[in-house]
C-alpha cells in the first residue's frame, strides 16, 4: 500500500481523537489548497553584481526585459529586499536582496535589516571567487537555524572563456563538450578549495547559469533545496518552479497525485466516521480549483505560456497548439466541472487509484465521480506539458 496514504489515515484518527470536525477539516482544506495558503520565501543574497536580480528572474521563467522583471546590471544603492512575486503562484515570493559587502554592516547587521526571519531559505550567489563576506554570511545564516545553499552564477562565461582560449570552433561538439566538462570541473573544484581556505568544512557549491536553469547544477540544487524543506513547502517548491524539464514534470505530478489522495482520503475519512448519513463529497469547487492549480503547475495557463514564450522566442500560438486536452484555466468553470460529470460515474478506476478505499466504499458516488475526473485532468495536462516542453526547446525555425 502507499505508505503516503496509510501515514495520513493515522494523522486523521489521531487529530480526530483530540480536536473537533471543524477543526480537521480545516485542516484538510488548508492542505489541499496548498498552492492559494502556503507561502514560500526564498532570498536571493550575494555580492553587486554576483547575478541575484538574474537569478530572481530566471527562477520566475522571466527574462531581463519583461515587464515587472527585476532590474540586472544596475548598481545597488539601496538596503531594502525588493519582493517579487511569482507571476502565477503569488504565495511564492523571491526577494532580491541587497548586494553584501559594503563593509558598512556586519553580517549580523546586514541579517538584521534584511529581516532574516522572513525567508524560508538563503541563495548566497558569487560570479567569481566566495569572499569573506560570502561566508561570514553563511556562518551568520547558520546561527539563525536557517539554511542557505552557496551558487556560483555565470558558468557559461567561463565555459565560453575557456572554449576560445583553447582554440575550439563552435561546431566541433565532441571537444566542447569535453572542454565544458574541464571547466566545470575546474570551478567546482576552486570553488571548494576557496571555500575550505574560508573555513567552510564541507562545501556544497552549486553550479548555475541564468540562460539556462535546466542546465548545470540547477535540477540538482533543486533537488537539494526540495530534500531540506519540510514536506508542504517541497511541494510547492515542486509545483511553482517553472522550469519544465522531464523530471520536473514527473515530479510535479507525483506531488499533485499525492494532494489529490490526501484531500480525497481526509474528506472521505472525515465524512465516513463524523457525518456517516451525509455524503461528503468533494464539492464542485474544489474540483474546479484544483483543475485550475494543475493548469498552472504544468505551465498551461494563459500566463505562464505567454512567458514562456516569452523566454524561448516563440509564438505563444505555436506553443498552445500542441495542447490537446487541457482547456485553459479561464473555460474550467462550473459548468465544464458538471459536464464532464454528467458524462460519468466510476468507482473502479478511483479504486485502483487509491486502495485503501476499498474497505472503507460505502457509498458516495459523486465522490468518486470527482476523484476521477480529476485523476484523468491530471494524466491529460501531464501529456500536454510534456509537449509544451518539446516544442518550446525545439530549434527556432528559420523566417
Ligand atoms: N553570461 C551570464 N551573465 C550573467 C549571468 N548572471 C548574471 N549575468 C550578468 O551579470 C550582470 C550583473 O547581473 P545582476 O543580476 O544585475 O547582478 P546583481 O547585482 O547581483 O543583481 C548583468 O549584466 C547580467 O546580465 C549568467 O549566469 N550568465
Ligand atoms: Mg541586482
Amino acid at each position: 500500500m502507499d505508505p503516503a496514504v496509510t501515514i495520513d489515515l493515522d494523522e486523521v484518527k489521531a487529530a480526530l481523537d483530540q480536536k473537533e470536525f471543524e477543526a480537521v477539516s480545516a485542516e484538510a482544506q488548508q492542505q489541499s489548497n496548498l498552492l492559494n495558503n502556503i507561502t514560500l520565501a526564498i532570498a536571493i543574497t550575494g555580492r553587486s553584481g554576483a547575478g541575484k536580480s538574474s537569478f530572481v528572474n530566471a527562477l520566475r521563467g522571466m527574462t531581463d526585459r519583461a515587464e515587472g522583471a527585476a532590474l540586472t546590471g544596475e548598481t545597488e544603492t539601496t538596503m531594502v529586499p525588493q519582493e517579487y512575486t511569482h507571476p502565477t503562484f503569488p504565495n511564492f515570493k523571491i526577494w532580491d536582496l541587497p548586494g553584501i559587502g559594503s563593509n558598512e554592516f556586519s553580517a549580523e547587521e546586514y541579517l538584521k535589516k534584511v529581516n532574516f526571519s522572513n525567508y524560508d531559505f538563503f541563495i548566497i550567489i558569487a560570479s567569481e571567487r566566495f569572499t569573506e563576506d560570502d561566508t561570514n554570511l553563511a556562518l551568520e545564516i547558520r546561527k539563525n537555524k536557517k539554511t542557505f545553499y552557496y551558487v556560483r552564477s555565470k558558468v557559461d562565461v567561463d565555459i565560453d572563456n575557456d572554449r576560445r582560449s583553447k582554440g575550439i570552433k563552435e561546431g566541433d561538439s565532441d571537444r566542447m563538450m569535453q572542454s565544458e566538462k574541464e571547466t566545470l570541473d575546474t570551478i567546482r573544484k576552486d570553488s571548494y578549495d576557496n571555500l575550505k581556505a574560508l573555513g567552510e568544512s564541507s562545501p556544497r557549491v552549486f553550479l548555475i547559469s541564468r540562460w539556462d536553469l535546466s542546465k548545470y547544477d540547477f535540477p540538482l540544487l533543486q533537488e537539494t533545496f526540495e530534500k531540506e524543506q519540510d514536506e508542504i513547502k517541497r511541494d510547492v517548491l515542486i509545483m511553482c518552479i517553472q522550469i519544465l524539464t522531464k523530471e520536473s514534470i514527473k515530479k510535479k505530478r507525483a506531488a499533485m497525485e499525492s494532494r489529490i489522495r490526501k484531500k480525497a482520503m481526509v474528506c472521505y475519512y472525515v465524512g465516513l466516521i463524523r457525518l456517516p448519513f451525509f455524503s461528503f463529497g468533494f464539492d464542485i469547487d474544489i474540483v474546479v480549483s484544483t483543475m485550475r492549480d494543475i493548469c498552472k503547475v504544468f505551465g498551461l495557463d494563459e500566463d505562464s505560456l505567454n512567458i514562456l514564450a516569452n523566454r524561448v522566442g516563440k509564438d505563444v500560438e505555436e506553443l498552445k497548439s500542441v495542447i490537446e486536452h487541457t482547456p485553459s484555466a479561464g473555460k474550467i468553470t462550473t459548468e465544464f466541472v458538471m459536464d464532464m460529470w454528467r458524462e460519468k460515474t466510476v468507482v473502479g478506476q478511483v479504486l485502483d487509484f487509491i486502495p485503501l478505499l476499498g474497505s472503507l466504499y460505502g457509498g458516495g458516488s459523486s465522490f468518486f465521480t470527482s476523484i476521477d475526473l480529476l485523476k484523468n485532468f491530471l494524466e491529460n495536462a501531464v501529456k500536454d506539458a510534456e509537449k509544451v516542453q518539446a516544442k518550446a526547446a525545439e530549434p527556432k525555425k528559420p523566417k
